[in-house]
């Protein structure tokens, strides 16, 4: 049945230039968005960048830029890195834009009139890094600076300001990630959570009168909206908010929040209970991803060590990167880039095991059946294992891709693949050219099932290239989802001749 499903990323900063923990998330979401396509369903993939606050408008400053005219210009290089990556999102958005400024008012103005938000004075630490505010409790000192556990410095900060009414939905938070187990993952991060939750909740300050460049609060624009309630609404005005009578509104709650684990307590605290405050329904599912540090060191702009994915994708090409981030770490743990490890995925598993198992067969079925695919042939023998572990297979990634656990999804489809290198060492078809013929073709035309069903499974994960290999298996481009795996090619479609998929990288070079 088809479903309508919604991902999202977070939206990023603008005070710089995106970097490879920015390309990860985006990719993860594309992979979701790209798998449920796969699978039939309605899709909506949003992206984009968050442009207000007071960290934006310090870099401006430092760039001695107007906030808009900054803002134009690094958003326009994360909307740059969407086409670079490949991303199949359905809408960017930008928090400068008037539909977004429409829906934050709009959700004020709710709020306000349910009674969920009230004036008062806010006085505490507040971190313009993280735009976040710590209690005198999470924070270390050093050298008499106070510092967040993000290591971010935090200054004293007093000034009147709105609050939302936060305590008051604290037992009702715990009793949703009760109810809904799934709401936070993974596990750790849950935890994590519910413990900081139980901890008790004070009322949040969600408006500033320090600085200017935000969304104003509606009636007193001496305030601006707190950064990350503005922030957080971006994923309702792309649904159309406050329209609920808007198309895309039937894509909302979102399926799933994908960010880092250095935002899931705005995801999976403050933005349900900004939502249940206003009477709208909280997002199904919010997974926090583990942090990638560089050959050991965390990424930082001072450090000089932010990895470019541009130059990346130049470097090694944009389906091995893909694969790469998707497939070194489990998704949820943190993990190290290494350059070294991406050529060594990059040669010994898309190269090697994917690349010559396409290259044999398909060098095979040219020279050997004149380039026309042999007909469907019944399973004897070793065929058997092999076809009942292909056979099950999209169904053993679509459940890893439904938990987000990219890595495992990505080794069902290669645990076939080794299969299929073992099969055809052992199977020998070169040798059967001259010995039985058709049991030659059948053999070939196995490994043609083998390579279909994981270039398939694969299309999320590295598009490109799987459109490549598909044109190379004859598999027309209106049989290339997962429910056209049930019909097999006819006997005898002309195949053209191969060409390699992956170019190997010279491990010293990399
Ligand atoms: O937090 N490893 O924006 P941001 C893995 N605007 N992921 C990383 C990473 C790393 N080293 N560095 C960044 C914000 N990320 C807010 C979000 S959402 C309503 C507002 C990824 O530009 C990861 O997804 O600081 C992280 O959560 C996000 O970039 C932070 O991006």
């Amino acid at each position: 049945m088809t479903e309508t499903r919604y991902v999202t990323t977070p939206i990023y900063y603008v005070n710089d230039k995106p970097h490879v923990g920015h390309a990860y998330t985006s990719v993860a979401a594309d992979v979701l968005a790209r798998w449920w396509r796969l699978q039939g369903h309605e899709v909506f993939f949003l992206t984009g960048t968050d442009e207000h606050g007071q960290k934006v408008e310090k870099a401006a400053r430092d760039a001695g830029m107007d906030p808009q005219a900054f803002t134009d210009q690094v958003s326009q290089h994360f909307r740059d890195l969407t086409a670079t990556l490949g991303l199949s999102n359905d809408d960017f958005i930008r928090t400068t834009e008037a539909r977004h400024k429409a829906a934050c008012t709009a959700l004020w103005q709710e709020l306000a009139k349910r009674d969920e938000i009230y004036l008062g004075h806010y006085e505490g630490w507040y971190a313009v890094r993280d735009e976040a505010f710590y209690g005198p409790d999470e924070l270390t000192e050093r050298d008499g600076v106070k510092y967040a556990p993000s290591g971010a410095p935090v200054e004293w900060v007093r000034e009147p300001s709105y609050f939302f009414r936060l305590s008051k939905w604290q037992d009702w938070l715990l009793d949703y990630y009760n109810k809904k187990i799934e709401f936070i993952a993974p596990e750790s991060r849950r935890n994590e959570v519910i413990s900081f939750v139980k901890s008790g909740l004070q009322d949040l300050s969600i408006s500033r009168t320090s600085f200017r460049w935000g969304v104003p609060v509606p009636g007193d624009p001496a305030h601006v909206m707190y950064v990350w309630l503005d922030a957080l609404t971006n994923y309702i005005t792309a649904a159309g908010y406050p329209d609920t009578k808007a198309e895309r509104w039937t894509f909302w709650p979102a399926s799933v929040h994908l960010v880092g684990k250095d935002i899931v307590r705005f995801h999976a605290i403050y933005w349900p209970a900004f939502l249940e405050a206003a009477g709208l329904e909280p997002p199904k599912r919010v997974f926090a991803h583990g942090w990638w540090t560089i050959e050991g060191q965390k990424m930082s702009k001072s450090l000089g060590n932010a990895i470019d994915p541009v130059a990346l994708v130049a470097d090694y090409g944009l389906d091995p990167l893909r694969y790469f981030l998707l497939r070194e770490v489990p998704f949820g743990a943190d993990g190290d880039f290494s350059r070294k490890a991406l050529a060594n995925r990059l040669n010994g598993e898309l190269a090697d095991a994917l690349g010559n198992l396409a290259n044999r067969t398909l060098s095979l079925i040219q020279r050997n059946c004149e380039g026309k695919l042999p007909a469907p042939a019944a399973a004897i023998g070793d065929d058997v294992a092999l076809l009942d572990a292909l056979a099950a297979m999209p169904g053993l990634v679509g459940q890893h891709v439904e938990d987000q656990a990219f890595h495992l999804a990505l080794e069902e489809v290669f645990r076939v693949v080794r299969a299929a290198n073992g099969y055809i060492t052992a199977q020998a078809p070169w040798a059967l050219k001259k010995t039985d013929l058709a049991r030659m073709e059948a053999v070939l035309r196995h490994l043609h099932s083998v390579l279909r069903g994981a270039a398939t499974a694969l299309q999320p994960f590295m598009p490109g290239t799987m459109a490549a290999l598909l044109d190379q298996l004859g598999v027309p481009a209106d049989a290339r989802d997962l429910a056209a795996l049930a019909t097999p090619l006819p006997g005898g479609t002309a195949l053209p001749p191969p060409s390699p998929l992956f170019r190997k990288i010279e491990i010293e070079a990399a």
